[in-house]
């Protein structure tokens, strides 16, 4: 899963990569960050320790720090470009904190005002890309054969459709497209596709108001592509330099809520809107994710492409019945441990087996 964080300049986009990442990023070309996260699972770690498990992957996401988008009302380009390109999600850091030692680009700090200042920048970049699509469109339409003009005007259809919606300030991430359009998307880069965490960077003084902040801004601007946090990220940044023991001494003193990071992380994978299975063995005890209403197969493929081509069927479970249980045999013994086909659709917190022949 890759995170691109966007925002203005001195929002504290590069504040929050640290509290994220604990300060483990690195530099790759321009001014961009590179960082890891792990997501922490108890699911995964109660599985893992029933069947000892020497090792435990959790689900990463992939976070980039990029310098401040649309500058001067330039369109992301080079390396930005590219990571926004591939990016599952844009994580939206908009600023919240007064400081009068860091001047804010506007003159003022107002959130709703560069939240949705944000998404006319990406509306209007992503109308570029829509015109531009269409002017050459047109041209290969006109001079193509009967076929090939079928497929060209299905395209232009979809296309004039968006542009409507973005031209009536619709945001593209809210809105349900079936799977064929996206995919017919999925090349051009419009960044009003991605789903967004808007994430609230609040004072130090509102970091124990930031549950508060969080439900009126969520009741706002929420929606199914939507979501939205509030942090107050230079705290975090210096509790993620700390000990478990001391960050939560310092929480409770500054009355600010626990694991908030977590929480975050929490927060893109049910943006995203993937379901979380498990593959356990005494070797690794790891978590993965497909988009929601994947089949067996699907998630077969996600481990490994020999195992998708070689699939028999899956021996299924929930986590919870597992731990019930105890094992698999004494699942299977209860009649719990359940045979799936390629077809079957899996669900959030499924330990699959797959068996398979190459
Ligand atoms: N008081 C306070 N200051 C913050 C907070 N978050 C960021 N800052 C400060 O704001 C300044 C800018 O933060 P950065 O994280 O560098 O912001 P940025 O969005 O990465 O900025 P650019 O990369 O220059 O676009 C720094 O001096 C931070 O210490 C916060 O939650 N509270
Ligand atoms: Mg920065």
């Amino acid at each position: 899963m890759d995170l691109a964080i966007v925002g203005l300049s001195a929002a504290g986009k590069t504040t929050v990569f640290n509290a994220l990442t604990a300060g483990h990023g690195s530099a790759v070309g321009g001014a961009e960050q590179i960082g890891a996260v792990k997501i922490p699972d108890e699911r995964l770690e109660k599985l893992a320790a029933l069947v000892k498990a020497k090792k435990i992957t959790p689900l990463e996401v992939t976070l980039h720090d990029l310098p401040a988008l649309f500058e001067r009302g330039a369109p992301p380009s080079g390396s930005a470009a590219e990571t926004l390109s591939r990016a599952d999600a844009l994580l939206h850091v908009v600023r919240a904190f007064e400081r009068d030692d860091v001047p804010h680009p506007k003159g003022s700090v107002d959130p709703a005002r560069d939240s949705q200042a944000f998404d006319e920048e990406i509306a209007f970049n992503d109308l570029g890309i829509i015109e531009r699509r269409l002017e050459k469109l047109d041209i290969t339409v006109r001079s193509a054969r009967p076929g090939e003009r079928e497929t060209g005007g299905r395209e232009k259809a979809l296309l004039d459709r968006l542009r409507a919606m973005v031209n009536e300030g619709v945001r593209l991430r809210n809105q349900q497209l079936d799977a064929s359009e996206l995919k017919e998307l999925g090349n051009f880069g419009l960044l009003s596709l991605k789903p967004m965490l808007i994430l609230l960077n609040v004072g130090e003084s509102d970091a124990p108001n930031a549950a508060a902040r969080e439900a009126d801004y969520t009741e706002r601007f929420a929606a199914s592509g939507t979501c939205v946090t509030a942090l107050c990220a230079r705290l975090e940044a210096e509790l993620a330099e700390l000990s478990s023991e001391e960050a939560a001494e310092f929480r409770r003193e500054m009355g600010a809520a626990e694991d908030t990071t977590h929480a975050v992380l929490g927060k893109v994978v049910q943006l995203l809107n993937v379901v979380t299975f498990f593959t356990i063995g005494e070797t690794d005890a790891h978590a993965w994710t497909v988009p929601a209403g994947a089949s067996a197969l699907q998630a077969a493929g996600r481990i490994h492409t020999d195992i998708e081509r070689g699939f028999i069927r899956a021996e299924v479970i929930a986590w919870d019945k597992l731990l019930e249980f105890g094992s698999h045999t004494e699942a299977r013994r209860h009649g719990q441990l359940r045979t799936e086909g390629k077809q079957y659709t899996v669900r959030e917190g499924d330990v699959i087996n797959v068996l398979f022949n190459v």
